[in-house]
Parts: C-alpha cells; structure tokens; sequence
C-alpha cells in the first residue's frame, strides 16, 4: 500500500513551548500538504490505545502522561513518499541525536518529549489517522 500520506502530532511540549506555527511553516516549505488537522486533547484512554505497542516498554507511563497533559495539534500530510519524507525532517527520536535543521534539533526538548510524532510505515499511518479521524476516509 502507498498513500503518499503520512499522520503527525504536534505533542504537548511543543504546543505549550509555542511552535505550533514554526513547526506547520516547516511542514509546509518541505512540501507537504496539509490534509486534515484538528487541536484536540488526547484522554488517557486514547494515548493508552495509541501507544499500545509501547505498553510493555518501561517508558509507557511516563509516555502517555506526557500525551495527555495537555493539547497536541493531530494532522494528515501529503505528499510523495511522505511517510519516509516526514520521517526525514522530524529527525532520530532523541533530539540529541536528531540531525541539523530537523524539527526534533530545533524544537525537542528530549528523548521523551521530542515535540512531534511521525508515522513510522504506511500501513501505520492509516491506523494512526484513522485513530485521529474516524469516518474521514483519508487513507
Ligand atoms: P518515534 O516517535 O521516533 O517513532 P518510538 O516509536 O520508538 O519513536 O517511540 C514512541 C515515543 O515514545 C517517542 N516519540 C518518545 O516520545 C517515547 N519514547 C521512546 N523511547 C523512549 C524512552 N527511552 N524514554 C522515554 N520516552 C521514550
């Protein structure tokens, strides 16, 4: 499956730090399109669900409290080989590793809360925007 989509969040350090503007200018001038977005607040449900994958890895709790403590701006971008792309300009997970001029570099604060989310494969990202998007047949 290729959908030339892929499914972010900007996470709640990044919005309580202030760059939700900086970091859609970033997305926009890289080429993506954006899709759908909402600014919403994942329940504790939600970022269990979400994150189910991580829930036997130590950093679950921590995890989903960080996701839920405040609002994350949820989106679907489009454009050639997204998923891979976007993937590209968040940079590695831990932002002291994530590469220059990455969002991650300029806008993470740590491995923990590292300001954005980025499907990891195409097939993730229809389930991950489909969490976000019920019923709007996106992917
Ligand atoms: P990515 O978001 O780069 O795909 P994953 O899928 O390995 O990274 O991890 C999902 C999320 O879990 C990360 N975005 C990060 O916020 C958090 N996380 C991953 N590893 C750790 C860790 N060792 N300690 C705390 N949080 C972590």
């Amino acid at each position: 499956m290729t959908t030339n989509r892929t499914f972010t969040m900007i996470k709640p350090d990044a919005v309580e730090n202030g760059h939700i503007g900086a970091i859609l200018d970033k997305i926009n001038a890289s080429g993506f399109k954006i899709v759908a977005m909402k600014l919403t607040q994942m329940t504790l449900r939600d970022a269990k669900e979400f994150y189910a994958i991580h829930s036997e890895r130590p950093f679950f709790g921590e995890l989903v409290e960080f996701m839920t403590r405040g609002p994350i701006v949820a989106a679907i971008l489009e454009k050639e080989n997204a998923v891979e792309d976007f993937r590209a300009l968040i940079g590695a997970t831990n932002p002291a590793d994530a590469a220059e001029g990455t969002i991650r570099k300029l806008y993470a604060t740590s491995l923990g809360e590292n300001a954005v989310h980025g499907s990891d494969s195409d097939e993730n990202a229809a389930i991950e925007g489909s969490f976000h998007f019920a019923g709007r047949d996106m992917f």
